[in-house]
């Protein structure tokens, strides 16, 4: 029987599939053994594959939006329609009242990296956005400052680290993130049976938690104080190892000074983890033969997020695990990413332009999607007249998702790359459907540079795409050269990707990759500085201003947190992934969807009993932004105080054409939360801590 190999693309972990078939039918799918990354381990996703593949949902050709409903159009129509509308919105109000926000899947498709920037060229406009600004910007920034190119990011070394410290990230079932790490368990495990610890710091108590050595609840958002006293134990007890850094790195004077006024006394009360317990935490990291502290999600996108990411970096580097085997490092890619923009990589494109209502700086050519429902909204030049959503779904998930449901739906024109009809696909004139995993070739661009094991994996198509489908690139390739009126060049990513290895560090060549179809194993994570930095000066600045400055914000809220007041809002609402979602597009599979409901809201039983809650419960959640309804479902699990709510669902507004989604739609927690809740330093969505109330909609079950 016929084996495909590939690298799925689902998540950021990269698994290596075996996918037995025969006439075009899928018969298993199986976590390949060979892979040299994954070594057989896959998620319940992986078989969605199947389903995504063969879902008579999906969208396989173009469809122009009628007062009828969707009707069928061709390719080339399509095509036309779409350059014109978006062309005269531009002649009439400037080329900025176009917007653009590239989702997710973007960066899991190999076309869509090769040709979406040639296509963002031609669209000519500065009002760009991404989901990197509900998610990981926060990373890019201090990566940007402290290592001179905002994609030269540090990942736990985490196969020889004899400490992990993990804030606000939960690997078990997020399958590692800004850490490509598939098989997280067996890490974790070897971590254990090497005498090692894992500590998580999370105001759930995680499936990570669960098994780590210690949890520490924390109350949401307030990380940077606690790695503020991590960083104050470390230079009062002389824990400080520069190591191989000593000469290079900057600031440590302007840290010292910084970090005085954070003892762990100072910080305990606040964060709701003991002083001795802190002080503990950072003598057993600093005194580890190595060890690497690990924030993700929960401490990126959080009102201090930049500090976070920016205090995780000067607490790795003062314990001298930067660089170090077991400590953070950095990845050598066959197709590096950061050696090929490395000019553009550097300081100066963060903060250049600023968001015309809010002014939230833009970082790489994007701004803030934060900023996008008002940008839309808002009267007065420079607007947003007109929208291309490419592979996003940002109705649900981005703050205050009703907000830009509502912008989207009084657009003049907009165009959605996309492969259903779903919350945000919707409102476009004309959806452009692409193919997807199964029918595309595959070579990761970016998790290989984030991976915990350098490593290099080709996937062909398992199937040809239909006659009628047009591959992501296809689509960006066929609008780049209508918007710049210039004939394409007939690019493809095959030669494109070949071109790249062999300038990469390891001159390979695709033929090289396709005849290893399990991937080649191109070792473990080196030790690269100073070589690899793109600082200008070749150091590592501890103190850069735009983070010193951000100090007295940090400040400033303390003040609030010391005061105990409830007032309407008393919990703080968190999100949840699980293992059967990603993000919100899967929800149309019915092996992810079927069984218990899982869109709850999870709530401490004491809380739930304080607001006359019981389990199973529907209860109304309510936020400045908004309310929702859902099921309570009572959990030790929870911080007290702070509740959860998965993010993604929310799938019965009108019109959705995803028909098992419809049957099982839960609510969006971003319903809830606020598109004016941001990490005022960097612009990134807080979605963490969001304040709300709970209170019962339905009498007791009892
Ligand atoms: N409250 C809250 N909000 C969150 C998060 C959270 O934790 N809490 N997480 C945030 C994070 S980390 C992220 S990354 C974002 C994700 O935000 P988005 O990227 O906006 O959302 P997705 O759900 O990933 O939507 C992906 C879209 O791409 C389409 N699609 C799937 N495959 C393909 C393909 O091959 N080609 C094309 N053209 N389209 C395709 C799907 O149909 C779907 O419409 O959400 C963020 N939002
Ligand atoms: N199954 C599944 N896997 C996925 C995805 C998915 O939707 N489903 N999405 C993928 C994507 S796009 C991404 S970006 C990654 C994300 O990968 P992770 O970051 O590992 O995922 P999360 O589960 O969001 O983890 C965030 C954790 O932070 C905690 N947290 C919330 N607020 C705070 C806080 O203020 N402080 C601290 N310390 N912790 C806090 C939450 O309780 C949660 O456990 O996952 C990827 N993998
Ligand atoms: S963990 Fe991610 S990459 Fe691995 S099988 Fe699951 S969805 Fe695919
Ligand atoms: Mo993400």
């Amino acid at each position: 029987m016929p084996t495909h190999y590939r690298a799925c693309n689902l998540c950021e972990a990269i698994c290596g599939l075996a996918i037995e078939h025969e006439d075009g039918k899928i018969l298993s799918i199986r976590g390949d053994e060979q892979d040299p990354l994954s070594r057989g381990h896959i998620c319940p996703k992986a078989v969605a594959l199947q389903d995504v593949y063969e879902d008579p949902d999906r969208l396989k050709y173009p469809v122009r939006r009628t007062a009828n409903g969707w009707e069928r159009i061709g390719w080339e129509e399509a095509f036309d329609e779409v350059a014109t509308n978006l062309r005269k919105v531009q002649e009439k109000h400037g080329p900025d009242a176009v917007g653009a926000y590239f989702g997710n899947p973007n960066v899991h498709n190999l076309g869509s990296m090769l040709f979406s920037g040639a296509f963002s060229k031609a669209l000519g406009t500065k009002n760009r956005f991404s989901a990197t600004s509900a998610d990981q910007l926060p990373h890019h920034v201090a990566a940007l400052t402290m290592f001179g190119h905002g994609l030269l990011l540090p990942v736990p070394d985490v196969s020889r680290t004899h400490f992990l410290l993990i804030i606000g990230a939960n690997p078990l079932v997020s399958n590692g993130s800004m850490m490509t790490a598939p098989g997280f368990a067996r890490h974790m495990k070897g971590i254990q049976e090497r005498g090692g610890k894992v500590v998580v710091v999370d105001p759930r108590r995680t499936e990570t938690a669960g098994k780590a050595d210690t949890h520490y609840f924390i109350r949401p958002g307030r990380d940077a104080l606690m790695l503020l006293a991590l960083i104050h134990t470390v230079l009062k007890e002389e824990l400080v190892e520069l190591r191989h850094l000593k000469d290079i790195v900057t600031g440590l004077d302007e840290v010292e000074k910084i970090a005085a006024g954070f003892s762990p006394e100072t910080a305990a009360p606040l964060v709701g983890i003991k002083a001795d317990d802190i002080r503990r935490l950072a003598r057993e990291f600093a005194q580890a033969p190595s060890a690497v502290c690990y924030g993700r999600m929960g401490a990126s996108t959080q009102p201090f997020g930049g500090l976070c990411q920016w205090l995780i970096n000067v607490f790795n580097i003062l314990t001298g695990n930067l660089d170090r085997e077991g400590g953070a490092m950095f990845t050598r890619p066959a197709f590096d990413q950061v050696g090929f923009t490395g000019s553009q990589g550097k300081t100066g494109i963060f903060g250049r332009r600023r968001t015309r209502v809010s002014g939230l700086p833009e970082y790489s050519g994007e701004f803030p999607v934060a900023a996008l429902a008002e940008e839309i909204l808002t009267p007065g030049e420079g607007r947003i007249r007109a929208m291309v959503t490419v592979a996003g779904n940002p109705v649900l998930s981005t703050p205050n998702g009703n907000l830009l449901d509502e912008a989207l739906a009084g657009l003049e024109f907009m165009v959605a790359i996309d492969i259903y009809i779903n919350e945000t696909s919707r409102h476009a004139n004309i959806i452009l459907p692409t193919t997807t995993g199964l029918e595309t070739e595959h070579y990761d661009v970016i998790f290989h540079l984030l991976a915990v094991h350098n490593t290099a994996k080709y996937s062909p198509p398992l199937f040809e795409k239909e006659p009628e489908q047009r591959h992501d690139w296809q689509i960006f390739q066929a609008l780049t050269e209508r918007l710049s009126g210039q004939a394409g060049n007939n690019m493809q990513p095959g030669p494109m990707l070949d071109f790249a290895l062999r300038s990469g560090p390891y001159k390979l060549s695709l033929k090289q990759l396709i005849a290893e179809p399990h991937g080649i194993d191109l070792g473990p994570l080196q030790p690269c500085l100073p070589g690899r930095l793109f600082t200008p000066d070749k150091r590592i600045p501890l103190a850069p201003d735009i983070f010193v400055q951000d100090i007295s914000r940090l400040k400033a809220k303390m003040g609030s947190w010391k005061k105990v007041t409830s007032g309407d809002f008393p919990f703080g609402l968190i999100g949840r992934r699980q293992l059967r979602s990603n993000n919100s597009w899967m929800h149309n599979a019915y092996r992810l969807v079927k069984g218990k409901e899982r869109c709850t809201l999870l709530i401490h039983p004491d809380d739930a009993e304080r607001v006359g809650v019981e389990e199973g419960q529907e209860v109304r959640v309510v936020s400045a932004a908004g309310a929702i309804e859902i099921k309570a479902e009572l959990s030790s699990e929870m911080m007290p105080g702070v509740v959860s709510i998965p993010h993604g669902w929310g799938h019965s507004r009108e019109g959705v054409m995803m028909n098992v989604a419809r049957a099982h739609p839960g609510a969006s927690i971003n319903d809830l939360t606020e598109n004016s809740r941001i990490d005022a330093l960097t612009g990134n969505a807080a979605f963490s801590g969001v304040p709300v109330r709970v209170e019962p909609v339905s009498p007791a079950l009892r």
